[in-house]
């Protein structure tokens, strides 16, 4: 089943200098192909859409800034089963109680700079593709 995630690679993780360490884990992984990759620094707008299903949360406002406090790399990614893969690659929201091994797990501490977003559904990947990616086909 061959499917598309929309992975961001966020501020965090661009300013400690772990974006070759991320993509080479994510490269890694057998039959996975990168479709698509760029360095781009996301606005209040876009991170709104993206993050819309958290607004009004106590963490929001501190994420938006935080999303918005230096460039992050966008990522598509395809190839068998890469929705759920790639939400293990990265290990549970919370980096302490992220297993050793996965990306949050060995490189985070803090729920907030987590490293990474991974698309957690089909769902939720068609529209994040067509958010950041709009003629991408
Ligand atoms: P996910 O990235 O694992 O899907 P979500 O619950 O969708 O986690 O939350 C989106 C992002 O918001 C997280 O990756 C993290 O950066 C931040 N976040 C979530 N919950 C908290 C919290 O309780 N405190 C601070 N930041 C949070
Ligand atoms: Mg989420």
């Amino acid at each position: 089943m061959s499917q598309r995630s929309l992975v961001l690679l966020k501020p965090d993780a661009v300013r400690r200098g772990l974006v070759g360490e991320i993509i080479g884990r994510i490269e890694r992984k057998a039959g996975w192909q990168l479709v698509a990759l760029e360095l781009r620094s996301l606005d209040r707008g876009l991170l709104e859409q993206h993050y819309g299903e958290h607004i009004g949360k106590p963490f929001y406002e501190p994420l938006v800034e935080f999303m918005s406090s230096g460039p992050v790399v966008v990522l598509v990614v395809e190839g068998e089963r890469v929705i759920e893969g790639l939400r293990t690659l990265a290990g549970p929201t919370d980096p302490i109680a992220a297993a050793p091994g996965s990306i949050r797990g060995d490189f985070g501490t803090i729920v907030r700079e987590n490293l990474i977003h991974a698309s957690d559904s089909e769902e939720s990947a068609a529209r994040e593709l067509k958010l950041f990616f709009p003629s991408l086909v």
